[in-house]
């Protein structure tokens, strides 16, 4: 099945921002971390963690703490953040799905596009799997299989390639300055979610995913 009003045979989603908040649950696993090393860490702080994985994020955390941290510090500091944030996803159900995110799903689908998801996160089957939303997919990728984090294109190029097609056959949605940037060095049009000044790269900014339309791409 195809559909007259698109050119797209692909739609890749971000999680964390476009499908569900974990944005939260990830700021309150690194405060705890910060705040135990001594780094200032605020909401504002935490923006710029979207996008970026682990050891990623806790590097900028690190940077502004009194003192150096050894190798072994940081995995052991990393896991700590980890083993909180899984206990905070835990608690995920599917009425933690942003307002239009299954309803944008579902759509894409029903209009014979395939659907993927490119995130970062280890975490993100689990994230899935509490949001009942796993089976909404064609394929996801593997965090762990992903060498460069956002902004880097590996991920959405990945995606594409795990569905067989080509980038410029998808269009990429995130909500994330570093993931509309690994969208656009993808080669892919860029939905973004949020802000038009902040999000300055994406072809089209929707306040929310209950204004995605595919019939607007
Ligand atoms: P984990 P996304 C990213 O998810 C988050 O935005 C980022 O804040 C987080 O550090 C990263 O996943 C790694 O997550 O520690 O669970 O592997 O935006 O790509 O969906
Ligand atoms: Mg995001």
């Amino acid at each position: 099945m195809t559909h007259a009003n698109t050119r797209y045979k692909a739609v890749i989603f971000d999680l964390d921002g476009v499908i569900t908040d974990t944005a939260h649950y990830h700021y309150l696993a690194w405060k705890r971390t910060a705040d135990a090393v001594g780094a200032p860490f605020d909401e504002e702080f935490n923006e710029q963690l979207k996008g970026v994985d682990r050891m990623g994020s806790l590097a900028l955390i690190l940077a502004r703490a009194p003192r150096s941290f050894s190798s072994e510090e940081k995995l052991a500091l990393a896991d700590a953040k980890n083993r909180h944030y899984q206990e905070l996803i835990a608690t995920m159900t599917p009425g933690d799905l942003l307002p239009g995110a299954l309803e944008a799903l579902v759509a894409v689908r029903a209009a014979g596009l395939k659907t993927g998801l490119a995130s970062v996160s280890k975490n993100a089957f689990t994230v899935l799997d509490r949001l009942g939303i796993r089976d909404r997919f064609d394929t996801v990728v593997d965090a762990a299989r992903i060498a460069n984090s956002k902004p880097h294109p590996e991920i959405f190029l990945t995606a594409a390639a795990q569905l067989g097609l080509d980038p410029g056959d998808c269009l990429g949605v995130e909500d994330a300055v570093a993931g509309v940037a690994s969208i656009k060095d993808a080669g892919m049009v860029a939905v973004g979610v949020g802000k038009p000044e902040v999000l300055t790269r994406a072809d089209r900014v929707i306040p929310s995913m209950l204004e995605f339309r595919l019939e607007d791409y």
